[in-house]
């Protein structure tokens, strides 16, 4: 559907309008409380929130749209599946839906919140990646905060089973005075050091390359900057529900200069991905019919 009808059709003046973004392809944006969230079509992919004037996600100064690539940063959906394809390498990590354009389900606007949810459904070109008939809906809620649900539902009579993540890039003023509080106590696999399974003590500080699942509760984390002379502390909460898994990422200098999407070496110094999951042993299985929600809620303060 085109700017004009979409606009007609899911606009709502002052809260929800769509537009070309100047990345290359068709945006959402939302406003709500002061606060402002843009979501591209392509992937569902929140692309920015500016929350109390700050824009508190982190996305690569190279990003481009409808070029057949995942956009680095803002907040990747993976789905229907984490990381590398489970038994198959040549398919690309992180499932296929980054790249697929997703359609307008529906739009809400009150004086105190503003939804959007987009659909995503399997189709004939997916079978030969995915041969399962499913949906994935992204509801975005922008209030004084931003939450994030991510349904799927099995449309198929076979059952199946997924791993998926809200892969979150946060803005941050220096990861080196940066942490994740809430994770104390639980197991993480640690892919940076071959794998294996290691105990997290305290809350996880950013040093070199950091690559790891927590599995567990991780139900109340919260993104920690001590800020810096020029940029001044915040704190983050990130709450989620229909996960026991977490992963924290930063891939330091070595990684950064491999990916060459960052737009810079320094890059990794101003972000940290804190994502929801259902990963690592945290498997979802769904029967025909079923439906699963993965949900997660960010409030500054
Ligand atoms: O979630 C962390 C991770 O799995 C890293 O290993 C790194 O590959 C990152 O995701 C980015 O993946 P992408 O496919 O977006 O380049």
């Amino acid at each position: 559907m085109e700017l004009t009808a979409l606009n007609r059709s899911f606009g709502k003046l002052g809260a929800i309008a769509f537009s070309m973004s100047p990345l290359g392809g068709p945006i959402v944006r939302l406003r709500s409380q002061g606060n402002e969230a843009l979501i591209a079509l392509q992937g569902g992919h929140v692309l920015s929130w500016t929350c109390g004037g700050i824009e508190r996600l982190w996305l690569s100064p190279v990003s481009q749209l409808d070029t057949g690539k995942a956009v680095r940063g803002g907040i990747p959906v993976c789905w229907p599946w984490f990381g590398p394809h489970p038994f198959d390498e040549t398919k690309a990590a992180h499932g296929f839906v980054r790249t697929r354009r997703w359609e307008v389900a529906s739009t809400e606007a009150t004086t105190e919140t503003v939804k959007l949810v987009l659909a995503y459904e399997t189709g004939m070109t997916d079978l030969a990646i995915w041969p399962q008939e499913a949906e994935v809906r992204l509801t975005v809620q922008l209030d004084a905060g931003l939450a994030l649900s991510l349904g799927t539902s099995n449309l198929g009579d076979v059952p199946f089973i997924m791993t998926q993540a809200l892969h979150t890039y946060f803005a941050v003023s220096d990861v080196s005075c940066t942490m994740v509080e809430g994770l104390d106590g639980l197991s993480y696999i640690d892919k940076v050091d071959g794998g294996i399974h290691k105990s997290q003590k305290g809350a996880v500080a950013i040093e070199g390359e950091v690559d790891r699942i927590y599995l567990g509760d991780t139900s109340r984390l919260a993104l920690v900057d001590q800020g810096t002379g020029a940029l001044p502390a915040r704190r983050l909460g990130i709450t989620s529900r229909g996960s026991k898994s977490a992963v924290v990422w930063n891939p330091s200098v070595d990684k950064t200069r491999r990916l060459g999407d960052m737009g810079s070496d320094e890059a990794w110094r101003r972000m940290l991905c804190i994502e929801t999951t259902n990963a690592g042993d945290d498997l979802v299985r769904l029967a025909p019919g079923d439906d699963f929600v993965l949900s997660v809620r960010y409030l500054p303060g």
